[in-house]
């Protein structure tokens, strides 16, 4: 017990000198996390298509290295957008990547490293989670929704990503909260008017994942955007921020901007010409490769088509 005080004054003090905030749940409410998400979609209130292609993300009767999984951690760690430019017949393009897309794995690998630090001499293990996030982030205390459907947590808007990681380490006090919005919500539908496609509800909270230009956009790339999407509404290389940049909630965090990618007229043109990623010449596979960008590369070409305006 005493052990474990330690341990937990450890995880808050760590998180406090990197900038970071984060939680921990008894590991008790996995089952809660899918009643949670589960029950939107018996109410028939997600997408079946879209419910189909992100179970997946989640895994609710987890498999771990060690016996039992005691706790989650779930830890959020601040994020900033990030510029790409392509030059295109002499022009320069600049396109906003928003938080969480760049650098995703060695985020999850900088998180894993960093709690291991914390409760391996004590003798416990961590192991990476897939489980809805926003959800645990809210019910922990950790953040609140916005109506946008995003998570805020103090002191960083949304700009922010969430990591949640198992461990065998036992915890005496839980925390499991209502899901809460946030009060400044009450009073503003800012990012409902300015979502172009209508996916932030009025007349329920659940997002209408369909609409979203997100869910489009992250699509593989043998999908070619609805024709109900006006080709004006994109303004991300992948993703959207039209319903965060619009939020007073984000005012201090929505010029951090850092460089990302910068690709040459030839670059632009096997890019958007869809060439494979092996056949691309060595610099720009180190580029992407630098800025974790491989995952997102092959929906680049349908992505940046309606920039480019061929
Ligand atoms: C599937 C998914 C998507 C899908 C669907 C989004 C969605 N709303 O579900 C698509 C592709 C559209 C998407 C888009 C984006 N995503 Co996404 N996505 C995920 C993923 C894999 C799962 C999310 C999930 O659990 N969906 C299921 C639904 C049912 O859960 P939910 O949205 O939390 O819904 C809850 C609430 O609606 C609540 N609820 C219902 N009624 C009511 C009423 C009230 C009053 C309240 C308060 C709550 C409430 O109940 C629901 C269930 O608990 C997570 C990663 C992960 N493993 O968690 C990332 C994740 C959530 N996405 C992330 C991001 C950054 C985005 C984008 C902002 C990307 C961008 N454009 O820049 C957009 C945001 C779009 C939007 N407005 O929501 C981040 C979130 C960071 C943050 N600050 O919150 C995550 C955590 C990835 C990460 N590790 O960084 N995403
Ligand atoms: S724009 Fe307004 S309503 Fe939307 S999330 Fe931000 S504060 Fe809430
Ligand atoms: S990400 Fe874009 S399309 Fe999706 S809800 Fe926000 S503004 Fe609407």
């Amino acid at each position: 017990m005493i052990n474990n005080n330690k341990v937990l004054q450890n995880f808050y003090t760590s998180l406090e000198l990197k900038g970071y905030k984060g939680k921990i749940v008894s590991a008790e409410h996995i089952p809660d996390l899918r009643k949670d998400v589960q029950k939107h979609r018996e109410q028939n209130l997600l997408d079946p298509e879209f419910y189909e292609e992100y179970k997946s993300y989640f895994e609710f009767e987890p498999e771990v290295d060690f016996p039992e999984i005691k706790s989650l951690f779930i830890i959020s760690l601040p994020q900033p957008q990030f510029e790409a430019i392509f030059h295109w017949n002499n022009k320069k393009i600049s396109l906003l990547i928003p938080p969480t897309y760049l650098y995703g794995r060695k985020v999850i690998d900088h998180m894993i490293e960093f709690l291991n630090e914390i409760l391996e001499p004590e003798g416990y293990n961590v192991a990476y989670a897939m489980l809805p996030q926003k959800t645990l982030a809210v019910r922990s205390e950790l953040a609140e929704y916005g109506r946008n459907n995003i998570t805020y947590v103090s002191g960083m808007g949304s700009f922010h990503r969430l990591t949640t990681l198992y461990s065998d380490f036992p915890i005496e006090q839980d925390n499991w909260q209502e899901l809460r919005m946030m009060d400044m919500c009450k009073e503003c539908s800012a990012c409902t008017d300015k979502c172009p496609t209508g996916a932030i509800p009025t007349d329920r909270f659940l997002l209408r994942v369909e609409r979203c230009l997100t869910y489009h956009n992250e699509h593989p790339p043998e999908t070619p955007f609805p024709d109900w999407i006006d080709p004006a509404w994109h303004n991300c290389l992948v993703g959207c921020l039209h319903c965060q940049k619009v939020c007073p909630a984000n005012k201090k965090v929505m010029n951090w901007t850092e460089k990302g990618p910068e690709f040459s007229e030839e670059e632009t043109k096997l890019i958007l010409d869809g060439v494979s990623f092996d056949d691309l010449h060595k610099e720009t596979k180190e580029k992407i490769e630098k800025y974790d960008l491989v995952n997102y590369f092959e929906v680049l070409p349908r992505n940046l088509t309606p920039f480019l305006k061929i």
